[in-house]
């Protein structure tokens, strides 16, 4: 069947501009795509904040393997538009849309058995995040495109050894000025940490629950008297009012 380009234009596009998480390194070295890694299927975000599609996306690519790091090693998640990379030179909405603005977080759940242990009952706690930049007027994913789809960051060195599920969540905010309008991506990493850390969270959060569906930082216009993306100029935190842990 042909399509013409309106037709895609319409049905396509807003479709078309979300992406996928899909692959980490450890120290630079590259896991392969989706190995360790529980994955969506598709490039759609999850709008419902109360669904457990908002702990580690709805059920895709699962994995049997674990990924090995060490407390303190760096740490690399890679978005992109679809799975393995952009299909075509040029492709403006690779890694993500520019559009979509918003900030990244990362968080740990401590499990018996990374690989088989339930999404659900999990009890979280942040590890990292970038968010907004009121000085720089550039948010997580601005940092994350200007990376070409990489998130680096360090695994704290005070991590316990032990399993985990890593969950490292995008959140765009372009069209959140309506409730369910936020747009979250989200994959969920199977962890073996080895190394002499002894954190233990003081506190944990649930997914879902760790977010409200008219959190401020959810329902939200970002957009300035300008009609930059900037937030008006004032800070932004992450939904949840959740602390990244210090070690
Ligand atoms: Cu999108």
């Amino acid at each position: 069947m042909k399509v013409s380009w309106l037709t895609a234009l319409a049905f396509g596009l807003s479709a078309e501009a979300h992406c996928i998480i899909q692959k980490v390194t450890v120290n630079g070295a590259d896991q392969g795509s989706l190995v360790g890694l529980r994955a969506p299927n598709d490039n759609n975000p999850v709008y419902d904040v109360s669904s457990s599609d908002i702990i580690c996306q709805k059920q895709g690519s699962t994995s049997n393997k674990l990924i090995n790091v060490a407390a303190g090693d760096k740490l690399g998640f890679w978005a992109q538009h679809v799975i393995g990379g952009a299909q075509f030179q040029g492709d403006a909405d690779n890694p993500i849309a520019k559009s979509h603005k918003g900030p990244i977080t990362v968080w740990l759940a401590k499990v018996d058995d990374a690989v088989s242990a339930s999404k659900t009952g999990q009890k979280w706690f942040k590890v990292w995040e970038d968010t907004f930049n009121t000085g720089t007027k550039q948010w997580g994913v601005d940092n994350m495109i200007a990376q070409n789809g990489w998130i680096n960051f360090q695994l704290p060195s005070c991590i316990a050894s032990g399993q985990y599920l890593m969950r490292v969540e995008i959140l765009a905010l372009h069209s959140a000025k309506s409730p369910m309008g936020a747009q979250f991506y989200i994959s969920c990493a199977q962890l073996q940490v080895t190394g002499s850390g002894s954190f233990s969270p003081s506190s944990t959060v649930s997914f879902p629950g760790a977010y409200q569906p008219n959190d401020p930082s959810i329902v939200i216009n970002i957009y300035g008297l300008t009609g930059q993306p900037d937030n008006g100029g004032k800070a932004y935190n992450a939904p949840g009012n959740v602390p990244v842990i210090q070690c």
